[in-house]
């Protein structure tokens, strides 16, 4: 019988971390951490050491075929602990990523707040955010239209505060009693389980039709919001109104915004539904990989307020979470900033185990009387007890940073060891007493309630249309068009039809046009007139239009480089220090991941480059932009490899840039067939549609990428440029966009 002695596992070893970004939460974490190392050796939970973790002790005989000993302890530990590995699964928002961070507080508004974290300006608060979808399961892919969580947990002095927000500002419904029910309506249908992270069904779009204060935020969904380019790409909306209390006990209302430093970005549709198979972690590993590559994704904290005075001057309730403030009528003012700069040990013990609640407020902040948000400050708590047990928050991701002292005792898997006579208050030794307000005890805004006790909806909140009209007003033409086909994709899967058609009618609320085209689409009614007049207003900040960084940036990036054997190494070098020296990613593709040697090259002088991936493995879906670099062999290969012809036509169709040079000016010419044109020196381009190309490879040729503006002459300060729009939205404007 074999014995297998393991060379790497583990006794407790702190693990050693980078200091970057961890500061208190993390030296926390520190202390809870075991690393599995050569000198560490297995042994049971009841830290016995093991001598193996191969074989069930058995009754031996001859044959070597005796019965396994249901005694032996060890293998009985290793199955029990396996069998009871998963919890349940978050009811919703279950498929999500995370990572630590810091928030840096630039300007203090101690005007509106006496919260340490909103009005001291020297800290650095440690952070944590996840992210996630809200309908698929845990195993489910990332880039499915729907709406995704930004819920950020802040580690202040003074506790936990939580924001559990999304990328869009607004929800579904008003009063959280529908929650439930809206929930229910969404995720996969009860007879069948089908379809798995899909609002294309048709019970989504019966509860859609049945529940007209859903309208605005279907509209949301339906638009690019629901499928962005990345994590780092979306904004995060705390989405409830809070309030801010002074330390003169003055009361404003507020609301929480992040908007990112990349800019507000998204997939187009046929990548985001050929990504959730080619790569359903896409959204996962582009967060890791950004902060793993120094790339550390930022947002811009602000902050709507109003004052309490004003809360009804608006023509909307402002305590209705189905409605935004308006920008125009309450400016976002931006006073800090928020970075994740350090990946996660372990997923479980920490993505999945951390817990959110909305409830989790610090001194200076509180709730507002926005009936979504009181019922959301009832269920969070309560869904961790389900998911973690009644001590969650003593699991070490959960557990504030500042002293915890109370006399809640016991409950199962309670780790805390409370010393003393005494497990309540008051008590003779007068110990703990509460705090007072000088050592910075929560102080309740002493707020005044008359009322009659009654389920009712105020007049505002019962108007569903007109911000409806204001976002789809304020969309570019393109981010229209783009409604209007994920409405026809998700009508279409609705096979009842009373769904499609009852909607389709409803759409006629907002805009007349797209009810028509919808309507003509899925084969519901095209109807003749409007069900509300438009008024025709727009408002800033809805369209991510807006939100183009000012400054050009093509940061962390992916960029794939397509080579084959006999490659222009002149052109490859440069562009692929370009694009490093603009700090995005380039990765190199070929035909296989095997050597291949430059034009020119001995095939002996050992300087040949291996590819990151082969054109099978990594498909133009995954990268922000493609380069092909001449030269003969290469491109002549490359042209013969249906692939790789694919890969450009697919990038094409998918709106990213596209930079050739040499020979490969050819290739692309072919592969997209677009009209030619000359440039004052000479070389043909396709500079109107992001298509960036370039005959002659010679060094003075290519640029310096150093500055990048809009009128940048050299190569690869257009390709730069062009990348770091995003999308080249004109080909879809002309219709160029079909050859995916
Ligand atoms: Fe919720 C999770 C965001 C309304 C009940 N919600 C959850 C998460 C996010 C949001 C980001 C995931 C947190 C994490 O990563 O662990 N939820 C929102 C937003 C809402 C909202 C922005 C509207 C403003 N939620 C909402 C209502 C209710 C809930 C009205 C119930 C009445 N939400 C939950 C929950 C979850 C949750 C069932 C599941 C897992 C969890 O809480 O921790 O309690």
């Amino acid at each position: 019988m074999s014995h297998i002695v393991p060379e790497t596992v583990g006794t407790v070893k702190h693990a050693v971390m980078g200091s970057k970004g961890s500061g208190a939460k993390v030296a926390q974490l520190e202390q809870d951490m075991v690393e599995p190392t050569k000198d560490s050796r297995i042994t049971a939970d009841f830290g016995t050491k093991q001598a193996t973790t191969d074989d069930w002790l058995k009754v031996n005989n001859e044959q070597q075929t005796g019965p396994m000993l249901i005694e032996d302890p060890f293998a009985r530990e290793k199955i029990h602990r396996f069998d009871h590995e998963r919890i349940p699964e978050r009811v919703v928002h279950a498929r999500g990523t995370g990572a630590f961070g810091t928030f840096r507080l630039h300007e203090s508004i101690e005007e509106l707040t006496n919260a340490g974290v909103l009005t001291d300006t020297s800290r650095e608060t440690p952070i944590f955010i996840r992210f996630s979808t809200v309908l698929g399961s845990r195993g489910s892919a990332d880039t499915v239209r729907d709406v995704r969580g930004f819920a950020v947990k802040m580690y202040t002095e003074e506790g936990n505060w939580d924001i559990v927000g999304n990328n869009i500002p607004i929800f579904f419904i008003q009063d959280a009693m529908k929650f439930p029910d809206v929930i229910h309506a969404a995720k996969p249908e009860p007879h069948n389980e089908v379809p798995q992270a899909q609002s294309a069904h048709n019970n989504f779009w019966d509860f859609m039709y049945m529940h007209p204060e859903a309208t605005h935020m279907y509209m949301w969904a339906m638009s690019d919001r629901g499928i962005p380019r990345s994590y780092r790409m979306m904004q995060g909306f705390g989405v409830n109104a809070f309030t801010l209390t002074n330390a003169k006990g003055e009361r404003h209302f507020v609301k929480f915004t992040f908007t990112p430093e990349l800019g507000v970005h998204s997939l187009v549709w046929d990548e985001a539904l050929k990504l959730a198979g080619q790569d359903p972690d896409f959204h996962r590993k582009d967060l890791m990989e950004a902060i793993e590559h120094g790339a550390y994704p930022k947002w811009k904290f602000g902050i709507q307020v109003i004052p309490e005075s004003r809360e009804h001057d608006f023509d909307f309730d402002i305590l209705d979470a189905t409605k935004v403030w308006p920008e125009d009528q309450i400016p976002i003012r931006y006073i800090g900033e928020l970075e994740l700069n350090r990946n996660v040990d372990e997923f479980f013990t920490q993505t999945e185990q951390i817990a959110f609640c909305t409830s989790h407020i610090v001194p200076g902040i509180g709730f507002s009387d926005d009936p979504l948000l009181q019922g959301r400050n009832f269920s969070y708590f309560d869904t961790q007890i389900s998911r973690l047990g009644i001590n969650w928050e003593e699991i070490p991701i959960n557990k504030p940073v500042c002293p915890v002292m109370n006399f809640n005792r016991d409950g199962a898997m309670r780790h805390r060891i409370s010393k003393g006579k005494v497990n309540y208050w008051p008590n003779r030794f007068e110990a703990q007493p509460p705090a007072s307000k000088a050592e910075g005890a929560y102080q309740q805004y002493p707020q005044k309630v008359v009322g009659i006790k009654e389920r009712a909806r105020s007049a505002k909140f019962r108007e569903h249309v007109s911000q409806a009209q204001l976002f789809y007003n304020s969309l570019s033409e393109v981010e229209k068009s783009h409604v209007l086909a994920a409405l026809s994709f998700e009508l279409d899967h609705c096979d009842e039809a009373i769904v499609y058609e009852r909607l389709t009618t409803r759409l006629a609320d907002i805009d007349l046009n797209l009810a028509r085209s919808v309507g003509e689409m899925v084969g519901g009614p095209r109807p003749e007139k409007a069900g509300r007049d438009n008024h025709g207003r727009k408002a800033p900040g809805l369209s991510q239009m807006d939100y183009l960084p000012k400054t050009p940036t093509i940061a962390s990036r992916r960029i794939a480089i397509l080579i084959s054997e006999g490659y222009d190494s002149v052109a490859f070098n440069a562009t692929y220090a370009a694009i490093k020296a603009a700090s995005a990613l380039p990765f190199v593709i070929g035909r296989r991941r095997s050597p291949i040697h430059a034009e020119g090259e001995d095939p002996s002088s050992g300087k040949a480059i291996t590819p990151d991936h082969h054109f099978e493995g990594q498909r133009s879906t995954m990268f922000d932009a493609i380069v092909i670099p001449g030269g003969k062999a290469s491109v002549a290969s490359l042209s013969a490899n249906g692939r790789a012809l694919h890969y450009v036509r697919e990038a094409f169709g998918h709106l990213k840039p596209i930079a050739a040079t040499g020979e490969a000016v050819d290739f692309v010419n072919k592969a997209l067939q677009l009209p030619q044109v000359t440039t004052s020196s000479g070389h043909e381009a396709h500079e109107s549609y992001g298509v960036v190309t370039l005959r002659e490879a010679k060094p003075e040729h290519l640029g310096d990428v150093v500055t990048v503006a809009k009128e940048a002459k050299g190569f690869l300060e257009k390709f730069v440029y062009a990348v770091s729009q995003h999308r080249c939205w004109q080909r879809e404007l002309d219709g160029l966009n079909m050859m995916v």
